[in-house]
């Protein structure tokens, strides 16, 4: 492993670099993939700049109309490169039970010869011809004790600029590292090396992906895309794959969850964690607009995808973001569904895959009611909506997105970057489904929360490569996420809560809803969005002791009556039709809940197939 650094192969190491493990693996990686040059990112605006040239210069981005998108850029990926890739992506444990059955696994002696060992090592020679970029970052506030430092080592530059945007990136990093701090190493190559006066393409990537993880040794080896995260280690890769792993060592919660605060008229404020799978509408939760009726409320963001999560000394739960943007899905978004959302994308953005208008500005589908009469599309083809309508092209892609600073969110909570984290009232799990799942249902204890989570299901979407709208079980929306076995991750939730409960402090009430009910019509029921603030204020006041609401099969939900309607019509009708359960679908869901147990019956806890047993019991009376 300890080969030479390749002659001629400058490392350009900081004459202040004071890690020198940190040094000596740049040098090793630098050697293995033979990269042209290594460039150690300081975060700062300047190199930004520099490297987004770079990316226009390459014909990778472009840059948007100044007066429209001041600071923005379009990036265009191959086609190929659009989505995660779940079927390429590995937990390399020791064991494959570590990993589980909803795990891709292989040994991680067998993955370092097939990456890193081997005579045909993918990564032997992956970067040639191209640039190593050095790219420490801190997962969540710099020099906080819930968050932790990474290294990723890329040859893509829109990685490096993507990663500035995402994390606390560059200089301020490696001084939190110091001269020995521990770091998560993540190696990425879109392994398209250069030969010698090789053109490159404006997107280079490789039709081989490998997402590898090694939880034992918290490394991370990314082969083949640039896309997203695939690509942006920082982000499922760590923030969920390895820092789960960590978690459960170390006795906290890494999830795929948003954070929001929601203060009361009355001035009380609450912190909410809700889990919800990729492309279901997080990002617009974290930054819902109250609605009519609900003048004096106000939310706030403090994460739109990832939250770190560890028992404070209170004993209560204190969640951090630990990213510092947003890698949001830019279709559906629009002044109706997310204004705050659209307000923080005035400047300083890079959309990836949306369309280009003839003014130098971007369009998705469903920014505007009416599209533009033409439109150059995501494929770099002409688009109207005449070609639209006879060929069914889309503007842009379905997982088109855009990266932006949290700090361009107008509502921003003021604890968003408090190191300390926010203290947890509510745990809220959703999926997509159009059936079945009432809109909202308080736990009566943690294991029946723990039940509903564990059992979540969702219709797949454009987020993962594969089939979308198909039902697949997404337990706590981190079926593509955790770093362990599932069965294993049920039990860590269960021992934390029993743990908190034991020291006398508060647990957080858990709630499941479902925004997705459709009618006969094929139509959403409920209108979603700030709307959601009722089913909100509903679950606030089941915390408080003020809301009513009724025993159903696995939980408690509203009568129409404990909701406020004020603002909004909708009927008693409408709601029985989001609300209602169906002993007959809930027999066939109970199935699929059996389905999951089976499937996942090696260290399942028992107090799952007993819950299920009682909502058998209740649903059969
Ligand atoms: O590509 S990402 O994994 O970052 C987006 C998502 O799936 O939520
Ligand atoms: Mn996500």
């Amino acid at each position: 492993m300890n080969r030479p650094a390749m002659e001629g192969a400058p490392l350009n190491v900081p004459a202040d670099l004071k890690h020198k493990r940190l040094a000596a693996w740049v040098a090793e990686v630098a050697a293995l993939t033979e990269a042209a040059d290594v460039y150690w990112c300081d975060g700062s605006q300047a190199e930004y700049d520099r490297l987004c040239a770079k990316l226009v210069a390459a014909g990778t981005m472009k840059k948007l109309n100044p007066e429209l998108r001041p600071n923005s850029y379009l990036a265009i990926s191959d086609p190929s490169d659009v989505a995660r890739v779940e079927d390429r992506t590995y937990i390399c444990s020791e064991r494959k039970e570590d990993a589980g059955p909803t795990n891709n696994w292989m040994a991680p002696a067998d993955m370092r010869v097939l990456l890193q060992t081997g005579d045909k090592a993918l990564f032997r020679g992956a970067m040639k011809g191209r640039t190593l970029y050095v790219v420490p970052f801190s997962m969540g506030p710099l020099g906080s004790h819930i968050s932790h430092i990474g290294v990723e080592l890329s040859d893509s530059p829109y990685v490096a600029i993507s990663m500035r945007t995402m994390t606390r990136m560059g200089r301020a990093a490696l001084d939190v590292l110091g001269e020995d701090g521990d770091f998560v190493p993540c190696v990425h190559t879109v392994a398209a090396p250069l030969e010698a006066g090789q053109k490159d393409v404006p997107w280079p990537c490789n039709s081989t992906k490998y997402i590898v993880h090694y939880p034992e040794t918290h490394e991370i080896w990314s082969y083949g895309s640039g896309y997203g995260g695939n690509a942006l280690l920082g982000k499922k890769c760590f923030a969920l794959r390895i820092a789960s792993t960590m978690g459960r060592d170390q006795g906290w919660l890494a999830e795929h969850m948003l954070v929001l605060g929601v203060t009361s008229p009355a001035g009380k404020k609450y912190h909410v964690a809700g889990a919800f799978p990729s492309a279901c509408g997080k990002t617009n939760f974290s930054m819902l607009v109250p609605p009519a009726g609900y003048e004096g409320w106000k939310v706030t963001t403090i994460g739109d995808d990832i939250a770190w999560i560890k028992p404070g000394t209170d004993g209560r739960l204190y969640a951090i973001n630990p990213e510092a943007g947003y890698f949001g899905v830019a279709p559906g978004t629009n002044y109706k569904t997310n204004p705050n959302c659209m307000d923080s994308l005035k400047t300083d953005v890079v959309f990836t895959n949306v369309a280009l208008t003839d003014d130098g500005d971007v369009w998705w589908e469903g920014m505007t009611d009416t599209p533009p009469a033409h439109l150059i599309d995501w494929q770099g083809k002409d688009w109207t909506p005449a070609i639209a309508k006879e060929t069914g092209a889309k503007a842009a892609h379905p997982n088109a997105r855009f990266t932006v600073a949290a700090t361009n969110n107008p509502v921003l909570d003021p604890e968003w970057d408090n190191a300390d984290g926010v203290a947890i009232d509510a745990f809220i799990f959703g999926g997509r489904r159009s059936t079945t799942v009432p809109l909202v249902t308080q736990a009566r204890t943690w294991v029946e929360g723990v039940y509903m989570a564990a059992t979540m299901g969702s219709e797949t979407t454009a987020a993962a490569a594969g089939q979308q709208g198909i039902v697949r079980r997404d337990p706590f929306a981190m079926l593509p996420f955790a770093g362990y076995n599932m069965a294993d991750y049920f039990q860590h939730w269960l021992n934390l809560g029993e743990k908190i409960a034991a020291t006398g402090a508060k647990l957080p009430q858990i709630f499941c809803v479902n925004w997705f009910r459709k009618g006969a019509d094929g139509k959403f029921v409920w209108p979603g969005y700030g709307e959601n603030m009722r089913a909100m204020e509903w679950m606030l006041g089941r915390i408080e002791g003020t809301a009513g609401g009724k025993d159903n099969v696995f939980g408690v939900s509203p009568r129409f009556e404990d909701m406020r309607w004020e603002g909004l019509s909708f009927s008693k009708e409408q709601f029985e039709s989001v609300i209602s359960i169906d002993t007959a679908a809930w027999k066939q869901e109970l199935t699929l809940h059996a389905e999951l147990f089976k499937q996942l019956e090696y260290h399942l806890p028992g107090e799952l197939p007993a819950t299920m047993a009682s909502i058998e019991e209740r649903l059969g009376s």
